[in-house]
């Protein structure tokens, strides 16, 4: 089992019961630690080389929402090292926030038709609330369209037990079903199989059950229209970085991936997801 290097990651705290770790390779938050249980899934067969990445923790996906003709699937943002603008502190109310940003480079604009932009993420944590910001700014002179996404792993004692609010109703592209629409039937929706589905415009409020100790997280998404549900399943068994861990994560993943945003030169793009137990 690798391990991240301790010059690879920093740690917000506020007691040892509540702290997350967030991998400066990709921005990628790795763990989160509320009330003393481990709430963030990260495979035990990850990689934590700098080159592929991380399997779990909470990816972002940018500029690019899965297969990409211009660059890597899912983007080059969870691939790439970010720069850290705030150290972690600790504010009056004592919530701890770090910020981390990731801006062009020779090799971004190569790929991706020579933008110019600064993608910051603020993650503030609280006793027992994650909240990540992320903004987007087109520092270019031309219009930049992208979609985005919080590849968010929650860590299960059993995928069986858990479910996912808020869904019954909406229209989603099944990925097992050979991308077709379907109408989601199913309130809580419970994983019993591999399950890869884009619901759109959900509500921004989603609750997932079955995490450690019967806890229920609250993911209220703000700018984040879209929900991907997630778990490979039997295929994890076929990926060197997962194998039969899939049985102790779920994806619910808030992001803007049905309509590319088309971000207007020097504007900002904002969006969040608000992680609460209740
Ligand atoms: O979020 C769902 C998804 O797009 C799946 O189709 C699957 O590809 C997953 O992301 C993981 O992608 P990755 O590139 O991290 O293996």
């Amino acid at each position: 089992m690798s391990i991240p290097k301790e010059s690879d990651v920093i740690g917000l705290e506020i007691d040892d019961q509540t702290s997350c770790t967030i991998h400066l390779f990709g921005a990628t938050l790795i763990s989160w630690i509320c009330e003393g249980d481990e709430l963030i899934f990260v495979s035990s067969k990850a990689k934590f080389d700098n080159k592929s990445a991380i399997r779990g923790g909470v990816p972002i996906v940018f500029p690019n929402f899965g297969p990409w003709s211009q660059g890597p699937q899912h983007g080059f943002a969870r691939i790439s090292r970010w720069l850290v603008e705030q150290f972690p502190q600790k504010d009056d109310c004592g919530n701890v926030s770090a910020v981390l940003s990731l801006e062009d480079s020779e090799e971004t604009r190569a790929m991706w038709n020579n933008h110019r932009f600064k993608v910051t993420l603020t993650v503030t944590l609280s006793r027992r609330l994650l909240k990540m910001r992320l903004l987007v700014l087109n520092k270019g002179d031309s219009t930049m369209s992208f979609t985005c996404l919080l590849h968010t792993y929650f860590r299960l004692p059993d995928v069986s037990l858990a479910s996912v609010s808020n869904l019954r109703g909406l229209s989603y592209i099944d990925k097992a079903r050979k991308s077709e629409a379907f109408i989601e039937k199913h309130d809580p929706l419970r994983i019993d199989g591999f399950i890869d589905s884009i619901y759109q415009n959900t509500p921004n409020q989603h609750t997932i059950s079955g995490l450690a100790s019967g806890k229920t997280v609250n993911l209220e998404k703000v700018n984040l229209p879209d929900t991907v549900i997630w778990n490979p399943w039997e295929k994890a068994l076929h990926m060197d970085d997962l194998g039969d861990d899939y049985m102790h994560m779920i994806c619910v993943e808030a992001g803007n991936v049905s309509t590319a945003i088309e971000l207007q030169p020097k504007i900002t793009f904002e969006a969040s997801q608000t992680l609460s137990i209740i």
